[in-house]
């Protein structure tokens, strides 16, 4: 009877792990969930233009999943362009990069990727699901980039990531001057 127990015991967890394998692969690798710090995410004044008046900080009782957010908040009334958190990540091949965001006075987002030969990608996401938790999605294998400079400059992803930036812009900001959002599971996608 014991012998029996083990043996369903041993194939129940044999069943389970390799599930578990392949979800936590599919969820990717979680970069930001703000329970305790700021998973080594730092703040960014968009300092080549001058003016922006901005922090990135914890939110310890608020997040999406679990407790913990980031709240990026900036003004521009002295004028610049944006403000940004940013990471640097270990490499690896890039499906999607995919975050929360719950906003806060503004109607967008851009979105920096580098890649492993130091060209960066820059993309535009609008935040169309007014004030509440919404999820982002941005994979440098299908979206088409607003813009890219650095490396080869040839607008082909070079597959790995090595920097992530989330940038507040001035120019999403709805009354022009000022704007917030919360930040929250911010994972990355293997790509296949
Ligand atoms: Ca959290």
């Amino acid at each position: 009877m014991i012998l029996h127990s083990f043996r369903a015991f041993a194939f129940l967890a044999l069943s389970i792990v390799p599930c578990g394998i392949a979800s936590a692969a599919e969820a990717g690798e979680e970069i930001g969930v703000f329970t305790d710090a700021l998973d080594g995410w730092t703040y960014n004044g968009g300092w080549e233009f001058k003016g922006a008046n901005g922090r990135a900080s914890r939110i310890p009782d608020q997040g999406h999943n679990a407790p913990g957010a980031v709240r990026l908040s900036a003004e521009f009334a002295a004028g610049s362009s944006y403000v940004a958190l940013t990471r640097r990540v270990d490499p690896m091949p890039l499906g999607e990069l995919k975050f929360w965001v719950k906003p806060e006075g503004i109607t967008g987002l851009d979105i920096r990727l580098t890649d492993s030969g130091e060209q960066t990608f820059q993309y535009e996401v609008r935040l169309e699901g007014g004030d509440e938790w919404q999820e982002i999605t941005i994979s440098p294998l299908t979206d088409s980039p607003k813009s890219h400079w650095g490396g080869l400059n040839d607008g082909k992803w070079g597959g790995e990531a090595r920097v992530v930036w989330i940038m507040l812009s001035r120019r999403f900001c709805k009354d022009g001057a000022a704007g917030a959002c919360l930040i929250d599971d911010i994972r990355l996608v293997p790509g296949k």
